[in-house]
């Protein structure tokens, strides 16, 4: 291939941005945050726009016209605390309704994410799989996955790179490599099978990482010393090819900490 040159510089810098990179590289979107992000965009739309309809309203209905003698409604006069002007229904309102939108939303969101933190002592991913036992995993209408069972694999964080063992698991469940990335170099890829779901458990031999697994939506710390876990339910509408970014500062290296993560069938 040819060097670029100066007109096709624009679209070798968008390279990462660009809608057919779009899949690989940006696209954070899960059927589950879909559904929440949606649900939460339409809820500011209604209480931004009546927050800013009442306010151009009153803006301008309550302008006084040039030379207009106002007036006194306060009472105000200098020297003398004004009038006290309240009104209990709208008081009443603007602390009663915020707080139910408040509540509605905070159920609202707990499904899902209990979902993501589901136990896994017979949660809706079950118990561990038994040797040859599928997960068979299925997504219902609000992208929440549940399984027969799971598979257990480790993910290790380390300065600056990602650690993937598949423990006991057969290759055609589970997969570990290395593949150079553009911008990343060599990275290492971990390779799960759709329908399955597995639980990662993690731990880091020297400052804390965070793993995000982008097309999961999900992220999670990992910490010297200590075991934290991580569901990752691969589904069948999973995109075949997806990043895995550190998602916690962790010195120089940090922003090229990076894994790929492939959905087989
Ligand atoms: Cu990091």
């Amino acid at each position: 291939m040819s060097r670029p040159v100066a007109e096709d510089l624009p679209a070798t810098l968008m390279r990462g941005v660009s809608p057919e990179h779009t899949e690989t590289t940006m696209s954070v979107m899960t059927p589950i945050f879909a559904g929440l992000w949606e649900h939460y965009i339409f809820w500011s739309l209604i209480v931004g726009g009546f927050a800013f309809g009442w306010l151009f309203h009153h803006s301008f209905w309550f302008t006084s016209k040039d030379g207009e003698k106002l007036p006194n409604v306060d009472e105000i006069k200098i020297g003398v605390f004004p009038k006290h002007n309240d009104d209990m229904r709208l008081e009443v309102a603007w602390t009663v309704l915020p707080f139910l939108l408040i509540v509605w939303l905070t159920y609202y969101s707990w499904g899902p994410l209990d979902a993501m933190w589901t136990s896994a002592d017979g949660g809706i991913h079950g118990y561990e799989c038994e040797e040859g036992q599928s997960s068979n995993n299925s997504i219902d209408s609000s992208g929440i996955i549940s399984s027969d069972c799971y598979h257990v694999i480790e993910i290790t964080g380390q300065q600056w790179f990602w650690s993937f063992d598949c423990l006991e698991l057969g290759t055609s469940i589970c997969d570990t490599g290395t593949e150079t990335m553009e911008v990343y170099g060599s990275v290492p890829v971990l390779s799960l099978k759709k329908g399955e779901t597995y639980l990662a458990t993690m731990t880091s031999i020297d400052v804390t990482h965070a793993p995000w697994f982008q097309h999961l939506g999900t992220k999670e710390d990992t910490l010297p010393g200590q075991q934290t876990t991580l569901w990752l339910p691969i589904s069948e509408s999973m995109s075949e090819e997806s990043m895995v970014l550190c998602a916690e500062y962790c010195g120089d290296a940090h922003s090229v900490m990076a894994a790929k993560l492939i959905a087989h069938n």
